[in-house]
């Protein structure tokens, strides 16, 4: 049976959700990402502000340039996360077969849903008809039989569209279309692709695999094969996580090591305290560090026995951040910590161990109050001097995020 995969996408979802809120702003160039005079990027536009030349990642005062009469909103995230829940649990209705990607994009398998709907073309209709009703957001959807045409053709479709791509057309129905508008095709591979002389998606599926290869490695495979139309990859709903993180953007750059091992502390408290509510245990822990220059580098520690004490991971995070603090000379511009090669927690063999048991027993008790108590109920001394940096509340610091990028 050909799969039929399609992929959902709110139009303009920032700025759709302020309209919903405000209707006196429907139909105008709106803008979210803040006020027009702020540092900062565009992160959504109205269609109306499009017909501008605006964009999202465009700085936001050369948006009030080509835009001056464009209504600019900070936005407020929360907001936004709401409404993306509910878009998602509209969707889950349709499909158990559902693959949320970021907030307001979606990738289900409706093969074999012919029958509930009487085609995968009306059940897109029905789905886009509930989201209009019940959220007043416009979404646009691509069928295909694989994700990347999909995607592409939901791309297309925009706004307010619909797309299907029968099967045995997929190859037909990209080839025409520029080669930056296959996925996973940036501004740095088009220009590659340029000097090559290709420019449209089927100039790219023509060329030998061998020259895409020597140009791109192993991953000019998987462009060769989505030129062509040719994409086997599934939906996957959300499993268990493989890998926990957290991470925090600082207002200015630093080199400040004690601020920075402060920020490691309560970020690897709130990795370790998710690692034990998920009952798991990581035997590797990475750093993340972005230079002030936004290079980016990570560097994992494989430990040998599996851990779930905030102590351990913050101990290992530590020594990774003291070497790399001693190579690297740059301010730091971002922090992170992870854990990944996740296990079921079982009882380890040295729980024998009267220390490794009283930290287990420390663990439950800190994560029980907290619980009850919020976040930064308790705090070790490291952590106290994050409270005249980073706003707080009872749900812990509120983290620097950039901009409202995802
Ligand atoms: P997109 O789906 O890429 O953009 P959009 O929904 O605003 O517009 P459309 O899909 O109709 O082209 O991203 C979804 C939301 O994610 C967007 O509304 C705002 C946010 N976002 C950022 O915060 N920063 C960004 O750079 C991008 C691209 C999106
Ligand atoms: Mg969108």
């Amino acid at each position: 049976m050909t799969r039929r995969i399609m992929h959902i996408d709110l139009d303009a979802f920032f700025v759709s959700v302020e309209q919903v809120l405000k209707p006196e702003l429907k139909g105008k160039p709106v803008v979210v990402g803040g006020r027009p005079d702020r540092r900062g990027v565009v992160a959504s536009a109205s269609y109306e502000a499009r017909a501008f030349g605006l964009h999202a990642g465009m700085p936001l005062t050369t948006a009030s340039r080509l835009c001056p009469q464009a209504t600019f909103i900070e936005g407020n995230f929360a907001k936004y996360r709401n409404a993306s829940q509910k878009f998602m649990s509209i969707l889950a209705d349709f499909s158990p077969y559902l693959e949320p990607r970021g907030l307001d994009e979606a990738y289900l398998d409706a093969t074999g849903f012919e029958s509930i709907h009487g085609s995968i073309h009306q059940m897109a209709v029905n789905i886009k008809s509930r989201i209009k009703d019940e959220l007043g957001l416009c979404v646009s959807v691509g069928i295909a039989s694989c994700k990347v045409v999909a995607k592409v053709a939901c791309e297309l479709s925009k706004p307010d569209g619909l797309l299907e791509v029968a099967a045995g057309d997929e190859r037909s129905f990209l080839a025409p279309l520029p080669a930056a508008k296959l996925p996973g095709i940036g501004k740095k591979t088009e220009r590659i692709l340029k000097s090559l002389g290709i420019t449209t998606i089927d100039e790219l599926a023509v060329t030998p695999l061998r020259e895409i290869k020597s140009h791109f490695g192993t991953s000019g495979e998987v462009l060769y094969r989505f030129a062509n139309g040719v994409d086997d990859r599934k939906v996957e709903p959300p499993g268990v996580a493989k890998s926990i993180s957290r991470e925090t953007t600082f207002g200015k750059d630093t080199k400040d090591r004690s601020f920075l091992k402060a920020t490691l502390r309560y970020l690897s408290e709130r990795v370790g305290a998710m690692l034990r509510q998920q009952g798991k245990q990581s035997s590797c822990v990475t750093l993340k560090l972005r230079y002030s220059d936004f290079k980016t580098i990570t560097r994992s520690h494989t430990l040998l026995q599996t851990t779930d004490t905030d102590q351990t991971i913050f101990d290992t995070g530590l020594k990774l951040l003291t070497k790399a603090l001693s190579q690297g000379k740059q301010p730091i511009r971002l922090i992170g910590i992870g854990v990944s090669h996740l296990t079921e927690s079982g009882r380890q063999l040295d729980m024998l161990d009267a220390s490794a048991r009283r930290q287990e027993q420390l663990n439950k008790a800190i994560d029980r109050i907290r619980h009850k108590y919020g976040f930064t109920a308790i705090q070790t001394g490291r952590t106290l001097i994050l409270k005249d940096v980073f706003p707080k509340d009872k749900d812990g610091y509120t983290l620097q995020t950039p901009n409202l990028s995802r």
